[in-house]
């Protein structure tokens, strides 16, 4: 069967009222899922959280209105799998940011109703001479997503070889947000920060953030809930995480986002990025036979 066929697809993993597949935009196939608690689309390119929308909520997550959706390119927003490295590859300048794993293919793997209605679904990388060639590694990627009146996503790496491997990785996640103006995030402060805006340089984050310029910042040694507060929609988005040692916080402000011209006029303002990740000193090593497990859990609560 091949891992795009909408037939096979929805007939081995459609579930009625939960999940179907369909093709989404820029001929990208994608599962559509609904149910009860909330609506969510997923991308089988980089197995791509595209949307999730709690019932009786706003988006909480940023998609683009301006974005690309081709085969290969990555899709601006949503949760982007950066894997199995993040940022700029250490050694080959020519491989591509954050890895691959968000511009290639997945499969799907399994589909279940949970207990409380969510929908769970599960994506496993697929692995070809490509990426063979860009990660030499005895690995397997799979990614797990709960989709509910929260958000759950792991993403498991395995080492199937006989030697340690080490790798970088994130859930990229965009948030949407009433106005970046009136927005802060909570839960990093005293923390130590690579500061990647004009140079790279280690700061402490002194209070709660503030975005009113361009943000590229790496968080190390983080094991706390992020709260992104938002006055503008009375409410707070919180991030929990496990197995996840550093926090990216992003927002391209105004020159960047033009620049990238896949954000469309202002879109910057209506974004957040708060990632769950391992990156920089936080790199994991993976040992033989082992499993990692990057996980987070997004939340919605009211504002007080
Ligand atoms: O996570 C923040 C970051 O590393 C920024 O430096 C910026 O490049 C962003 O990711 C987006 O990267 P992309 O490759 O998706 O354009």
């Amino acid at each position: 069967m091949s891992s795009t066929d909408l037939t096979a697809l929805n007939s081995r993993f459609a579930i009625p009222g939960h999940v179907q597949f369909k093709e989404g935009p820029g001929g990208l196939i994608v599962a559509e899922i609904a149910n009860s608690l909330a609506e969510s689309t997923i991308a089988l390119q980089g197995a791509h959280v595209m949307t999730w929308l709690p019932r009786a909520q706003e988006p909480v997550l940023w998609l683009s209105r301006f974005g690309k959706f081709a085969p290969g390119k990555s899709i601006r927003g949503g949760v982007p799998i950066c894997w199995p490295w993040f940022g700029p590859h250490a050694e080959d300048a020519k491989l591509p940011g954050h890895g691959f794993a968000r511009t290639v293919m997945w499969e799907v793997l399994e589909t279940r109703v949970q207990p409380d209605g969510a929908t769970f679904i599960s994506f496993g990388l697929i692995e070809t001479d490509a990426t063979r060639a860009q990660w030499p590694h005895s690995s397997s990627a799979q990614l797990r997503v709960t989709v509910g009146a929260e958000l759950k996503v792991e993403l498991a790496t395995r080492n199937t070889g006989s030697s340690p491997f080490q790798i970088g990785e994130a859930l990229h996640t965009y948030f949407h947000i009433s106005d970046v103006a009136d927005m802060e995030i909570k839960g990093l402060e005293g923390c130590t920060y690579l500061d990647k805006v004009g140079g790279t340089t280690s700061k402490t984050q002194q209070g709660a953030i503030v975005i009113e310029s361009e943000v590229d910042r790496v968080y190390l040694d983080t094991e706390v809930d992020c709260l992104i507060e938002d006055r503008g929609l009375k409410r707070q988005i919180r991030i929990s995480t496990r197995g996840s040692h550093s926090t990216v916080v992003w927002n391209p402000w105004i020159e960047k986002a033009e620049k990238m011209g896949d954000f469309g006029p202002e879109g910057y303002r209506g974004m957040v990025c708060v990632e769950s990740a391992n990156a920089v000193n936080n790199v994991v090593t993976v040992l033989p036979g082992a499993e990692h497990i990057l996980q987070a859990v997004i939340s919605v609560e009211a504002l007080a």
